[in-house]
Order: C-alpha cells, then sequence, then structure tokens
C-alpha cells in the first residue's frame, strides 16, 4: 500500500512536537526541496555555500489505522530520503536512517492505536556530513523523500521486509546453462506472534506465460521473535535465458509462507536467468557469449523536478535510452530507483550500481561503518534484477585530499564477495598507478581527452592501450565525453573550446564523440564504455556553457526536449532500425558559406540535395558517418534533404539554414 499521498512538509528544523500550521505545506511523496533552487547553481543563490538548501526539514503524515488491523503487523517501508532520516511513530523514536539512496523499513505494530489516528513524523536533514557518502561529487544532494513510501501489513508471519530494506527473497543462480538452470532461494521467515510457529515456504516459478515451471517447498520451525532463513533450491529445465536487449525473458519467482495450510504472506521477484563475466580475450560475456557494452551514465535528475523522479520520467528516461540503442547503464554515483531497475529487468539493459564513494573517504570506523551499510542495503535490496551485472566500489577516489582508501575498499570488496558472486566487481578511476586501481576485479577509467586537460580527443587510444598495460588486462571505460549546449554552435573545421568558459557548442561535443568512439569500438583493450552522460543535470557549483548550476555532457538536455547531434550519433552505431540525421541543424542562422554537411546514419547509403539540387549519394564511414564537402549555401533560406536507403528501406531527414553573412 501506497502512502505518498497526505504529507504535510515544512522546510524548517520543526522538531518532534511542533504544532502543524498552516505554514506546513500539503506535498506528494517523491518531494525534494532541491528541484528549483539547486538549479539556480550558486550564481543564483549567492547566500547558500553550496547553491542549494542544506538542512534539516520535517515531513508528517497521518495514518488512520483500522480496528480489523489488530493482531496484525504493520511495517512502514521507505524506498529513500536524503540525506539522513529519523522516523516518528505517535512521537516516539522508530530509528535513524544514514545515506540518501537506499531503502530502510520499520515496525510499527506495537507503536499503533489500532481503530484511531495516528502520526508519523520524519525528520529528514540533507546536510553534509562526514561520515556518511558521499563527502563530494559533482551532481547536487537533493534532500527529500524523493522515491515513493510503503506501509505493509502482514501476519503475524511473514517474509521479513526488516533485512537491511530487501525483499527477505534472495535468489542465488548457481548454475545456468541451456539444458538446465540452478537457482537456490533463500527467504527469511519471521515470527512476530507469541509462540513458536511452524511454517511452510512455497517456492513457485512460472514462465512469461503464467506457466509454473517449478515448485519447490521447504518448512521451518520460527522461534517468537526470531527471523529464520529457509533455503530451497530448484531447477528450470530447458530455460529461457535473459538475453539483454535481444530477448530480455523474466520469469517470476512467488514465494508463499503457509501456516496450517493457508497462505498467510507472499513475495513475488522477477528472475532473469543469465550470466555476466568479463574475460581478456573476449571482453564482456553475456551468457558465454560477447555481448556489446553500448554504456551511458546516469543522474537521477530533471529539470524542475531534481530527484523527485515520478515512474513516468523513469519510463522516458529508459524509452529515450532504448531509442540511442543503449544496452547498459552506469548508474552514477550512487544507488538509483527501484522501478528504474524492473525497466530495465524488462527490456534488456545491463545495470552497474555503485556505492557512492565519490573523490574522497574519511578515516575511522563511523565512515567506513556507514559505507559497508549502503553497501549492504545496495546489494541486498538488488539482488534479484537480472540487469544488475555489474557493483562499483567507487568513483575517483584521490580527486579529493583524503587518506588511502585501500583498507576501506579491499573490506567493500570482501563484503560483495561475501554476498554475491555472480556479478563483477568494477570501480571509476581517474588516477594513473595507484595500488587500489588493483583491488576492483575490472577496473575503469575515466577519461576526457580533448575536453578536460591539454590534449585532443586523438589521444584516447594512447589513454585506453596505457592503462591496459598498467592494470594488465583490458579496460572499461566509465566516462568520456565533452559538454554540449545545442543553442551554441561553432561554424568551420572543430576547435577545441575552454571547458570551464561559456561557450560549449554542439559541434564540439559531437566531433569528441566521433573521434572518441572510432578508437573505442572494436579497440581489444576495452571490454565496455560509458558515455558521460546521458542528460544534462544538476551540478549547483558549474556556471559553463552559457548555463548555470548544469553539467552539459548530456546527449539530451536536463529537461529531455533536446536530442543533441552526438545522440543521433550513437544512434546511428548502435541502432540497425534504419536511420538518418542531419547534424549541426540548430545551426542557423549561418556567416559562412561554404561548409560541411555532415549526416549520421546506418543506412547503405545517403543522397544529399541542397535546395532541390542533388549532391550525390555517399556510404557512411567506419563511424556511420556521410560527408559532403565544401557545399555552398545561397544567401537566405537553404533546405537540406537527406535520403537514406538500403535493403529496401527509405528514410529521411531535412532542415533549413538561413545564410545570413
Ligand atoms: C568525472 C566525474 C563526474 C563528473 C564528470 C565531469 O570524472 O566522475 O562526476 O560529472 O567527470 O563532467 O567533469
Amino acid at each position: 500500500m501506497e502512502v505518498d499521498t497526505g504529507w504535510k512538509f515544512i522546510q524548517q528544523d520543526a522538531g518532534v512536537g511542533a504544532p502543524v500550521t498552516s505554514t506546513w505545506e500539503d506535498v506528494t511523496i517523491p518531494h525534494t526541496w532541491n528541484a528549483l533552487d539547486a538549479q539556480k547553481g550558486k550564481a543564483g543563490n549567492p547566500g547558500l555555500p553550496e547553491g542549494y538548501f542544506r538542512g534539516p526539514c520535517w515531513y508528517v503524515r497521518k495514518l488512520d489505522i483500522p480496528a480489523g488491523w489488530k493482531g496484525k503487523r504493520v511495517f512502514i517501508r521507505f524506498e529513500a530520503a536524503s540525506l539522513v532520516a529519523k522516523t516518528y511513530l505517535n512521537g516516539q523514536l522508530l530509528g535513524e536512517h544514514r545515506g540518501a539512496f537506499t531503502a530502510f523499513c520499520y515496525e510499527l505494530t506495537g507503536g499503533l492505536n489500532y481503530g484511531g489516528s495516528n502520526e508519523l513524523r520524519v525528520e529528514v536533514d540533507n546536510s553534509h556530513r562526514e561520515d556518511v557518502p558521499p563527502l563530494a561529487g559533482d551532481f547536487n544532494v537533493d534532500g527529500g523523500i524523493y522515491r515513493p513510501v510503503h506501509l505493509i501489513v502482514t501476519d503475524p508471519v511473514c517474509i521479513t521486509p526488516l533485512y537491511f530494506g530487501s525483499p527477505g527473497v534472495f535468489l542465488a543462480e548457481k548454475a545456468v546453462g541451456s539444458d538446465a538452470a540452478t537457482v537456490e532461494a533463500q527467504t527469511l521467515v519471521s515470527n512476530g506472534g507469541p509462540g513458536p510457529q511452524k511454517v511452510a515456504v512455497r517456492t513457485q516459478v512460472a514462465d512469461a506465460a503464467g506457466k509454473v515451471v517449478a515448485t519447490v517447498a521447504g518448512d521451518a520451525q520460527v522461534a517468537p521473535g526470531a527471523t529464520s532463513p529457509v533455503t530451497m533450491t530448484f531447477t528450470v529445465a530447458h530455460p529461457t535465458l535473459w538475453q539483454g536487449r535481444i530477448n530480455p525473458y523474466l520469469y517470476t519467482v512467488t514465494v508463499d509462507v503457509l501456516r496450517d495450510g493457508n497462505v498467510v504472506d507472499e513475495v513475488t521477484q522477477p528472475l532473469g536467468l543469465r550470466t555476466v563475466a568479463i574475460t581478456r580475450e573476449n571482453g564482456f560475456l553475456l551468457n558465454g557469449q560477447r555481448y556489446p557494452i553500448h554504456g551511458v551514465d546516469r543522474h537521477q535528475d530533471l529539470r524542475d523536478k531534481g530527484w523527485a523522479l515520478t515512474p513516468q520520467d523513469h519510463e522516458r528516461d529508459a524509452r529515450i535510452m532504448l531509442e540511442m540503442g543503449v544496452t547498459a547503464i552506469r548508474l552514477a554515483h550512487y544507488p538509483q530507483s527501484e522501478y528504474f531497475h524492473d525497466l530495465c529487468d524488462h527490456n534488456g539493459i545491463l545495470l552497474w550500481n555503485e556505492v557512492s564513494l565519490v573523490d574522497m573517504i574519511r578515516d575511522g570506523p563511523d565512515f567506513a561503518a556507514n559505507a559497508e551499510q549502503q553497501l549492504r542495503e545496495l546489494i541486498l535490496q538488488r539482488y534479484n534484477h537480472p540487469s544488475v551485472a555489474f557493483w562499483g566500489l567507487f568513483n575517483e577516489l584521490g580527486n579529493l585530499p583524503g587518506p588511502a582508501p585501500d583498507a576501506l575498499l579491499t573490506r567493500l570488496k570482501s563484503v560483495v564477495n561475501e554476498l554475491d558472486k555472480t556479478r563483477v566487481i568494477v570501480a571509476a578511476s581517474d588516477k594513473d598507478h595507484r595500488s587500489y586501481n588493483l583491488i576492483p576485479d575490472w577496473t575503469c577509467f575515466n577519461t576526457y581527452p580533448g575536453w578536460y586537460g591539454k590534449g585532443v580527443a586523438q589521444d584516447m587510444k594512447a589513454y585506453i592501450d596505457a592503462h591496459a598495460q598498467e592494470i594488465g588486462k583490458p579496460i572499461g571505460l566509465s566516462e568520456y565525453g565533452a559538454g554540449g549546449n545545442p543553442a551554441q554552435h561553432q561554424e568551420g573545421p572543430p576547435q577545441k573550446v575552454d571547458n570551464k568558459g561559456p561557450f560549449h557548442p554542439e559541434e564540439y561535443q559531437g566531433y569528441v564523440h566521433e573521434v572518441d568512439w572510432a578508437q573505442i569500438q572494436n579497440n581489444p583493450n576495452v571490454w565496455g564504455s560509458f558515455i558521460w552522460a546521458m542528460f544534462d543535470f544538476s551540478s549547483a557549483k558549474r556556471n559553463e556553457g552559457g548555463a548555470v548550476g548544469v553539467n552539459d555532457k548530456g546527449l539530451v538536455t536536463q529537461d529531455r526536449k533536446i536530442k543533441k547531434d552526438a545522440f543521433y550519433f550513437y544512434k546511428a552505431n548502435w541502432t540497425s532500425a534504419p536511420m538518418v540525421y542531419i547534424a549541426s541543424r540548430r545551426m542557423t542562422p549561418r556567416k559562412v558559406a561554404t561548409t560541411e554537411v555532415k549526416v549520421y546514419s546506418n543506412c547503405a547509403e545517403v543522397a544529399l540535395t541542397v535546395n532541390g539540387r542533388s549532391l550525390g549519394a555517399v556510404k557512411p564511414d567506419g563511424e556511420r558517418i556521410c560527408r559532403w564537402e565544401n557545399v555552398t549555401l545561397a544567401p537566405g533560406e537553404n533546405r537540406v534533404d537527406a535520403v537514406g536507403t538500403g535493403a529496401g528501406e527509405r528514410v529521411a531527414d531535412s532542415c533549413g539554414w538561413t545564410l545570413a553573412p
């Protein structure tokens, strides 16, 4: 049961006993108080040191609990609250959760007034904390209850929702092949009743058509107040594997808890049977076969909404990425929404999930304990999603001064190995020759040749080769890219721009991606790559490229309205349904009469006409680019038409350019 409506909110440190007056706002979850202020950046919020409000705020929700729930158990589960949340029921503290990105759950049963009104109050505080990662980063830490909240009502005997916020069911794939798949299902059964309980647990697996293909049962004697694991193994004969975007086939696992033969609780989880691995020789393997990682990085962020994304917002993001041919997403730099995981399960997109250790760590038991807690929550909460292929340990440690992270990373790696041996352990480094680069199984690197630093985009290959040599195996590229403002243009040959300056032309971004991709694709030293970034996102400290508070390296604008040229460059490279796209279509009016016309297309051939005059047909090159050099535009309006053909298909694109010398 969702309890997303009916909340009251106040952006001040009201305290647990404060009366809820008319100054409290009505809000709906998902909610953040930073949707608008953060995007004005520091320039627009000179009074706020970080460019947006970070501090304690309060939420209140009345809960009318029916008398008929007496004898049941009641839980409240928050999918996330940023950054630290203290939850009170009828004035009594239930607990404090530290960490902005993972779910937490409390039992309300004993403190409820049945047949009457109750009050839930949550203090949510997104102040910077030295003991809670992330300590830094090129993104905002929005405050609020920004993901759904659920009220869960169960029998005294139930599958516990209290174990690290997880579903209480863990499906571990032991062996997956075309003949059979063997899965170990562990269920945590909790007894909230006064006496010991003998329970049966039944696990049923249904295929995508709903047909039951495996059933197993187990039982347990659970002491009062205790939680017991019930483990059973099932086999699916001749399984249909989850094959990424080729065939994201999902089974459904239903776990029932029975008391005296009656089902008293049920949890349903997705099951996608697949293996993921990386090898030196063949790169990334899905089910033992080479599979392309056409990856992008994504923040949980949207213009005018900040982190408070609705299901429809997640669906639109997934649609845009599917359109471009994305096969993998790095969820940078923290765990993202459960619903987004469901979408990726269903659409066959692989996910990289990372714990939010960004730029630096701190010494001390509190910081380490919290990092470990966030990692355990991440893994246990996302365990059953077939889309999850990678666990990430950090991003760009060493950017800010701090203690050496080796000991902490070694501890976190052992936590991953303890909980899950079926995914690949990765991390994103931007530092050379650090001992900790060798801690993840497959270290990846963030690099921006042609954007940051002195070099040019053509340096990518040398960078890849040097880093593959450093770690002694192929690398992943966890980030690469350039800024691009689709309202700014650069006529003539591409020229490097000042990354901190006000001019980030769309053309230069497209050029960097063309040159980068030429060096990445088919490079045996790269097992996978991720573009920084799929969407522009809020970063209050930035003021560049003609925008305040935005990182503009997205291939799509922060409001999702404009797909920049570079988006179509990848669409041409990563998809096969015929498409054709005229680059620089927004570059109008123009001053220079003689220009190159550039078209991105996956067709066999593209024909160009300008003002009705044919300029001939061209076959796309190795990066799916067609070029017509030295095209002369007429003064005033010009009409440009590109027609792609091949395999009996015909697709067209056109645009208008005004020459106004
Ligand atoms: C990086 C960081 C990422 C930044 C990006 C950038 O290397 O990992 O958080 O947003 O570069 O745009 O500078």
